[in-house]
């Protein structure tokens, strides 16, 4: 059976979205990154990149969340339009751009704003600028359709889902989604729907750490925040 590595965050969540729609049989295994397991010999041969999510799928090993909704996509034939069909050229150029440019830059906002050792107003002010350009540019496109590739619902709109249903947290402003009505409707939308419920479902039966400790810090920013020294 296929072996999700995952914790409750915004990549993994996209993948755990997918799974939930398609039915795909798959075995849950918690990573809990604030304890660092995802720093085990393990789990870094799955992924060397040591981030969640990733998955075994008989001999395939994939991490990178939009890698892996793409192959599982392609795997199933469901959520993405057909080879050859010219829209797959604009599904694949969105899935980048959440892939490089979304991701990227909001988890550097909320990484200046919340996590960084010391307060960085240039680091702040760029990556609070990018993401919300980045996601201007998101919800221009959701005014055009109902979803990111007009009428059909497709891995993007859960590439899309992962960040931007926590857009409020990760930019810091109770009021962002007023700025983005088109995005705010879709996530709206897809939190309606009951793979996303199963998949936040699926993610609350594990208990992760809570805890934002100091040893939470060295796990996740280890390169930043030194061990101890005993
Ligand atoms: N590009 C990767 C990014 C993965 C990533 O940053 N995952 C976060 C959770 S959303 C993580 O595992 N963080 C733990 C860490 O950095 O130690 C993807 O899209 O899967």
């Amino acid at each position: 059976m296929l072996k999700f590595f995952y914790n409750a965050a915004p990549n993994p969540m996209k993948v755990a979205l997918f799974l939930e729609e398609t039915g795909l049989p798959y075995d849950p295994i918690p990573v809990d990154t604030r304890r660092g397991e995802q720093h085990a010999p393990a789990f870094t041969a799955i992924n060397p990149n040591a981030k969640l999510p990733a998955i075994i799928d008989g001999d395939a090993v994939l991490f990178d969340s939009n890698a892996i909704l793409l192959y599982l996509a392609e795997k199933t034939g469901r959520f993405l339009p057909g080879p050859g069909d010219a829209e797959r050229g604009a599904l694949l150029s969105w899935l980048m751009f959440v892939a490089t440019g979304v991701g990227p830059f909001s988890g550097q906002a909320v990484h200046f704003r919340n996590f960084a050792p010391e307060r960085v107003p240039y680091a702040l002010k760029r990556y609070d600028y990018e993401a919300r350009r980045h996601w201007r540019i998101i919800d221009g496109r959701l005014g055009q359709g109902r979803y990111m590739l007009g009428d059909d619902y497709t891995i993007v709109d859960m590439a899309v889902w992962g960040w931007g249903s926590r857009l409020t947290y990760m930019l810091g402003d109770d009021e962002v989604m007023t700025e983005f009505p088109n995005l705010d409707r879709l996530m709206h939308e897809i939190d309606d729907r009951p793979a996303a419920r199963r998949a936040k479902e699926m993610t609350s039966k594990h208990a992760f750490k809570v805890k934002f400790d100091d040893a939470a810090m060295r796990a996740l920013y280890p390169q930043i925040y030194a061990p101890d020294p005993d």
